[in-house]
């Protein structure tokens, strides 16, 4: 993937741009604690590349007095050679929140190193942006045009100012041109105008290559597919195969890193109506295959998501549907996790209770205010036991008070949060980690599986910073464990 990175770094040809593994959520939302301050980023990826990232930065303190933001390489060089800091302005009406827009120079693995100065001194944090782009925007007519007509102009123009000044170049005032001048002005202009259109014909060669050079990046960075096969009853292989036929070659399935204690987070989730999902985690095969041997599960349409964390810590979805036939497999065990209930309506209802199988419920915190796309939010679930008590028996699930999947009615949307955000955990352990390659975090373990130990006893109330990325219905899934069982609350949202 490197390699690729290089070719565009000067290209300016107008592209839109998209970032994160999510599926159609390139937004990146973080949480997280720079030294003493707890802050919210929300880091809007730019239409173009390069291009201009927009940051937003709320405290949830009033003590932040000046916030400096600069992008860097995720890991490896560069990663520790940060340009000069961009100052973050701060809000007149609300100065807990600051805003500031980076220039984003290259795809790949980038950070957004945030450094805070406040009352208590100072703090850093590092928000990891993986950076590539969606599609490629043609120029507009109108631009188009006008810069044609330029480009004559001053092609002709040069040829005439060439014939002018071999004809006219050193003639006294009130002296006209000999033949001979004549002769020899029109030889300079045809001579020039072989130049120019040799120049032209390079510079169009150039710009065909560097075009070219994006759109295959554009392609490199689409959505990998996972195309699925079942052996055996109920094993199910999964195989990645990107849309570039050179992405099997740069993200090799034998180097994917773990991203919270798994190589791979599999969602089957029943389509259209999402009322059955499953949460499960594969294991890597020989050849860069990975297998899942699938507990019980009824016949149907599945559409799959397939999470993975490439080892320069780019995060990737596997996208693919399954037709499966009725499997009869194995319990569930370890992290995998399933829930069932209710289809999604075409209006999505806006209960704030979900009841969880083990008897106790989940509170949806929201507000009054409508659901509106792209607006960073702090969506707050309360774990109560079956009486309505704050559960006091909330564990870790995969190192973490909780993990939630957000996911639109026509599978267009798919992301998958944490209580630190959008950013994959793999990639924020390399964000955080000393600035060499991919570096391991304790010595032995892959980074990706030290996660920061939750202290104990565990709160019953879960938070994901997320912005919906376009109004529809959607589905949430929110998963917790609660003395040992996996507990999944679902949530419907409407979003204008
Ligand atoms: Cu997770």
């Amino acid at each position: 993937m490197h390699r690729r990175t290089i070719g565009v770094f000067a290209f300016i040809l107008v592209a839109a741009l998209s970032g994160s593994a999510h599926v159609g959520s390139p937004d990146v939302f973080f949480a997280g604690d720079a030294g003493p301050y707890h802050l919210y980023v929300t880091v809007r990826v730019p239409q173009v590349i390069p291009g201009i990232a927009e940051i937003q930065v709320r405290s949830a303190s009033n003590d932040v007095q000046r916030i400096e933001i600069v992008p860097m390489r995720l890991s490896g060089a560069g990663s520790n050679l940060p340009p000069t800091p961009d100052i973050a302005e701060r809000s007149k009406q609300d100065p807990q929140f600051f805003t500031g827009s980076l220039w984003l120079m290259e795809f790949g693995t980038l950070k957004v190193r945030v450094s805070v100065e406040g009352s208590k001194g100072k703090g850093e944090l590092a928000v990891p942006v993986p950076a590539f782009a969606q599609s490629t925007l043609s120029m507009q007519r109108s631009l188009g045009g006008l810069l044609g007509f330029l480009m004559v102009f001053l092609a002709v123009g040069l040829v005439f100012i060439a014939g002018a000044a071999a004809r006219e170049g050193n003639l006294e005032p009130g002296e006209t041109p000999s033949p001979g001048r004549a002769r020899r002005a029109r030889i300079v202009m045809a001579i020039t105008a072989a130049v120019v259109l040799g120049i032209l014909f390079l510079g169009k060669a150039w710009w065909g290559a560097e075009a070219n050079n994006y759109r295959r990046n554009v392609s490199f960075f689409k959505s990998p597919r996972a195309e699925t096969q079942l052996e055996n009853g109920n094993r199910l292989v999964i195989r990645a195969k990107g849309q570039d036929p050179e992405w099997s070659e740069d993200v090799k399935m034998a180097e994917v890193i773990p991203d919270h204690n798994h190589l791979m987070h599999l969602f089957l989730i029943s389509a259209p109506g999402m009322e059955r999902m499953w949460h499960l985690h594969p294991d890597r095969a020989e050849g860069g295959a990975f297998v899942d041997d699938l507990p019980n599960m009824p016949a149907g349409h599945y559409e799959v998501f397939a999470d993975i964390v490439g080892k320069e810590g780019f995060p990737w979805t596997l996208v693919g549907q399954v037709d499966l036939p009725q499997i009869t497999g194995k319990p569930l065990a370890g992290d995998d996790s399933t829930w069932a209930g209710t289809p999604l309506a075409t209006q999505a209802s806006d209960a704030r209770v979900a009841q969880l199988a083990g008897g106790g419920r989940i509170v949806w915190e929201k507000g009054n205010a409508p659901l509106v796309a792209n607006r960073a939010v702090v969506f707050k679930f309360k774990v109560q036991d079956k009486d309505g008590n704050a559960a006091k028996d909330m564990e870790p699930y995969m190192g973490m008070a909780g993990h939630a999947e957000f996911v639109r009615s026509d599978m267009s949307v798919f992301a998958h949060l944490h209580p630190a955000g959008s950013v994959s955990m793999a990639a924020l352990e390399l964000a955080r980690a000393p600035a060499v390659g991919t570096a391991t975090v304790d010595g032995n373990m892959p980074s990706g599986i030290a996660m920061p130990m939750p202290v104990d006893p565990l709160e019953s109330e879960v938070s994901f910073p997320y912005g919906f990325p376009k109004a529809g219905e959607y589905r949430i899934f929110v998963q917790v464990k609660r003395a040992g069982q996996v507990e999944t609350g679902v949530f419907d949202a409407h979003v204008r």
